[in-house]
Formats: structure tokens, C-alpha cells, sequence
């Protein structure tokens, strides 16, 4: 049986259980079949290091699994990580054109760190190695592989949206790196709106042709295309929700709640998450529906996120500021309405949280996938489940539509949908929820990782051939 080779930007101890979801998802790949994780260590190279030139891979192994990684040094960790991932990629490929910052060295960094990882993951790899790339920070690494020769099957998931054609041609190197996309073998979206945005920039761009569905050709080579919707571990949620500390977070929360109407969002603080949005039709709920007052109290957890990049600055003043103002102007001696906390809390308490939560906002301005809103729907009580508002605009919303899905944009829309999550009747809730479980039941993470190593295992081999 052929290996696995997983390349992401990060990697992580595999024993270790994994906040968010990309770890989460590639400790679940490599669990099953063994092999490597190849990715940064995180660390910054010192200076000593970086004069003698020293650029050492670290390997360790974790049961069936060897992590290799390397040190980034200070200059490629600003333009490659800072500067070209998190300063261009995630602001464009979320259509936020406004945040994005092009510069010249910023791409050369991402080049030559991409040439790293290649140079370094290339005399690991045995002939029959399928190698699995994560994520945007890694879109040209297939390529930089082919250019040294390598015929491995390689394949490409994208965790993040992809932009419709107009937003991606606005980065100064599209061409480049959408035909970088083309040295792989299958590239995964997570919704078929990602692979509509794919398909239709090749067409007019590079002039490809669409074969059907799922295959494209162009420079040359036949591409493979699908959606995979990323998925959770369901069950292992559902154990986390009836264990220990699962119950005990449940149970003080209903006792601490209990006169109340508890609403939670949990997200990394990130701006494409519409956190400011939520807290304005939150407080469009107060406004609209005051039987809501002295009662519905949002619990917004924002876990501390790329805090050196200004844009999330930026962000984090205007969620203290939004947050001090609906607190100062509806608050009472006895209840806040919203209560903010901008630190990450212990995964074992999430599914309590979220069980003792009638509604969850999962109200991104745009996302790849969500996995809160999944994460929300597994640790309900299916007897009495909660509800969930979900925007439009997350990945997620192609598959639960039996949430109530709104415009985040919409301050008014989304009060009204907020109201009728928590006023709506039992029954209802429980033949929305039964369905949604159904759904992640069945597109689970075991799921989206067989799935896509399925397809990569039938794409035909490769040919050398750099486009
Ligand atoms: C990217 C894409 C896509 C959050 N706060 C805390 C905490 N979390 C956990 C959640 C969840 C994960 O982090 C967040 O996953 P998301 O899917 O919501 O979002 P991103 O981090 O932006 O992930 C996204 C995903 O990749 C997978 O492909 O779905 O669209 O943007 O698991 O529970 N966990 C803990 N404390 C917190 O405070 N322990």
C-alpha cells in the first residue's frame, strides 16, 4: 500500500488532540494508514543558524507517524507567511480585496520558501508516496516538485473559498499560481461553488477546456476537480459532549443560564468571520424584539488569532468598542448582554457550551467550510436540540439547509431569523436537527479523507512536466 505524505504549513503531535480544523483533519489521514508530515516547525531560525547556513530538518516519530520539519528564518517567515499568505491569499481569496497588501517581495517569498519545502520534502519521497498538500500557503509546491523530477500522484485540497474569477485576477501573480494548480492531480474544494469559481477563471483565463464536471485540460495536463466538503468526527464530538468535562460545562451553564436565553458564536477572531456584523443584528434583536432584554445573552468566544498582522488589530479594538456599547446601552445590574471573551477556551468545554446554547451564530462574511456550525449540530441533545443561524455565505450552508440561513450583511434579516431560532417550536427543531445530524453523520472528516484519497488513487499517473 502506497504512503501518505502530508505537506501543510504547520504541523502538529498527532497524540495531541488538535484545536482547529485543518490539524484535526490530517491527524484523522495519517491515524489511519501511517506516514509523514512534512510542514514549518513554527520556530523562527536564529541568527547563527541562518549565517552558517544550516537549514536542518528535525524528524520525530509519533507512533505510525514521522513529523518532518524545518525552521523558517525570520525574512521568509515575514514575506512567505505574513506577508503572501496571510497578508494576500486569505484576504483575496475571502473577497477582501480592501485588506490585501501586493508586494513584489512579499511573492518572492512565498516562491522561494515553496522552493524550500520541495528541496527538502524531495529525497524523503519514495517512488509510490501519495502526497497529500494542504491549504494556500502551498499552491505552487507541486509544481517546484515536478520541476525536480518528481512523478508521485499529488494532491491539492484548498480549505479556504475560492474567488470568483474578477477578485482572483486582481492578485498580480494569478496566472501563476492558478497554473501552478495544474501540476497537480486533483484538487478538492470544499463546495461546488469553489469548483464553478475554478472552473470558470481557467476558462477564460487560460483558455481550458471543460471535459466534464470534474476534469479540466489545460498547459498540457488533465486536472481533476471535485468538492469535499470537510467534515468532524462526529462521534468522538458526541463522547467529548457526554464526558466529564462535557457534563459538568453543560450543567453549570443551565444553572448559571437558567432565567436566560443563551446564544454562542465561537470563532477564531478573524474578519472574515463577521464578528462585528453579529454583534450589530444582536443588537438589532434587542432593538426589534424586546421581550429579548433582561434575557438573551450572547456569549461570543474569540480565540486569539495572526495577532501581528494589523488588520486583526484593527479588528480586535472594534469588537471591544461594539461589545462596551451594546453592554453599556441595554445592560443591567443583573445581565450583560453580550459577554466577549477574546481567549481560547479548552476544547473538552466546547460541546457543553454549545449543548447549553438554544441558538449558535455561525455568521461569516465568508468560509471555506465552518466547522463550529458541525461542531454545534453534534453536540445537541437530539430530544430538545438547539438551533442554528448560519450565513449564506460559509461553505457549510450547501449542505445544512435545514439551518436557518441568513445574510450576515442583513442586520434586520438576521435579527428576524435569530428570533425565530429561539422561538421555534420542538418539534420543528427536532426534524431540522435530525436531518442536519444525518448529514454530518454522513459527511464526516473519515469520510472527506476517504473520499479525496480515493480520487487521488484513481487519477492517472503523472507525467513530468512542469507547466
Ligand atoms: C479553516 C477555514 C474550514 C475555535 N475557537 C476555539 C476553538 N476553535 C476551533 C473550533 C473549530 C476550529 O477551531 C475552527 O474551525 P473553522 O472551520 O470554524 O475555521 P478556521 O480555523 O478558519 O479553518 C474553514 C477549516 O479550515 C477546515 O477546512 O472549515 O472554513 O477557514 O474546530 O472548535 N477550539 C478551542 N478553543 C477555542 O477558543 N479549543
Amino acid at each position: 500500500m502506497s504512503r501518505l505524505v502530508v505537506v501543510s504549513n504547520r504541523t502538529a503531535d498527532p497524540r495531541k488532540s488538535a484545536a482547529g480544523g485543518l490539524a484535526v483533519a490530517v491527524k484523522e489521514s495519517l491515524q489511519q494508514t501511517g506516514g509523514l508530515w512534512f510542514g514549518w516547525s513554527g520556530k523562527i531560525r536564529s541568527e547563527t543558524d541562518a549565517a552558517e547556513g544550516s537549514q536542518d530538518l528535525r524528524r520525530q516519530t509519533v507512533g505510525r507517524v514521522t513529523l518532518a520539519t524545518l525552521d523558517l528564518d525570520q525574512h521568509d517567515h515575514d514575506t512567505y507567511y505574513l506577508g503572501y499568505a496571510n497578508g494576500v491569499l486569505w484576504p483575496v481569496f475571502h473577497y477582501r480585496l480592501d485588506l490585501a497588501k501586493f508586494d513584489v517581495q512579499f511573492a518572492a517569498g512565498y516562491r522561494r520558501v515553496n522552493q524550500l519545502f520541495a528541496r527538502k520534502l524531495m529525497p524523503l519521497l519514495k517512488p509510490d508516496d501519495l502526497i497529500w498538500v494542504h491549504d494556500y500557503h502551498l499552491i505552487p509546491l507541486a509544481a517546484e516538485l515536478r520541476a525536480m523530477g518528481c512523478t508521485n500522484r499529488i494532491g491539492f485540497f484548498l480549505h479556504i473559498p475560492m474567488p470568483p474569477p474578477p477578485i482572483m485576477a486582481a492578485i498580480p501573480e494569478h496566472e501563476w499560481l492558478m497554473r501552478s494548480l495544474f501540476a497537480y492531480d486533483l484538487v478538492g474544494f470544499q463546495c461546488e461553488l469553489d469548483v464553478t469559481h475554478f472552473a470558470a477563471y481557467v476558462e477564460s483565463e487560460a483558455q481550458a477546456e471543460r471535459l466534464d464536471r470534474n476534469h479540466l485540460r489545460a498547459f498540457n495536463r488533465t486536472l481533476h476537480v471535485a468538492a469535499y466538503p470537510i467534515g468532524i468526527d462526529v462521534d468522538e464530538f458526541v463522547n467529548l459532549a457526554n464526558g466529564k468535562e462535557g457534563r459538568e460545562t453543560f450543567e453549570a451553564m443551565r444553572e448559571e443560564y437558567s432565567r436566560r436565553r443563551l446564544l454562542i458564536g465561537v470563532d477564531r477572531l478573524d474578519y472574515s468571520k463577521g464578528l462585528p456584523q453579529r454583534v450589530h443584528a444582536f443588537r438589532e434583536l434587542l432593538a426589534q424584539y424586546p421581550e429579548n432584554r433582561n434575557s438573551a445573552t450572547l456569549i461570543q468566544i474569540a480565540s486569539p488569532s495572526r495577532e501581528d498582522v494589523d488588520a486583526y488589530d484593527n479588528l480586535r479594538r472594534q469588537m471591544d468598542s461594539l461589545c462596551g456599547a451594546i453592554n453599556g446601552d441595554y445592560g443591567e445590574l443583573d445581565w450583560m448582554p453580550v459577554r466577549y471573551i477574546h481567549r481560547n477556551v479548552a476544547r473538552k468545554r466546547l460541546p457543553g457550551l454549545y449543548r447549553a446554547s438554544r441558538v449558535a451564530l455561525v455568521t461569516p462574511l465568508r468560509d471555506g467550510m465552518n466547522l463550529v456550525a458541525k461542531e454545534y449540530i453534534a453536540a445537541q441533545d437530539p430530544a430538545d436540540p438547539g438551533m442554528l443561524v448560519l450565513s449564506r455565505f460559509a461553505g457549510a450552508a450547501e449542505q445544512l439547509k435545514e439551518a436557518l440561513l441568513v445574510n450576515p450583511y442583513d442586520a434586520q434579516g438576521t435579527a428576524q431569523a435569530i428570533e425565530r431560532a429561539l422561538t421555534m417550536s420542538q418539534e420543528e427543531r427536532v426534524n431540522r436537527h435530525a436531518a442536519l445530524l444525518d448529514r454530518i453523520r454522513k459527511q464526516d472528516v473519515h469520510w472527506w479523507c476517504n473520499a479525496f484519497l480515493d480520487a487521488l488513487k484513481g487519477t492517472e499517473t503523472t507525467a513530468v512536466a512542469s507547466p
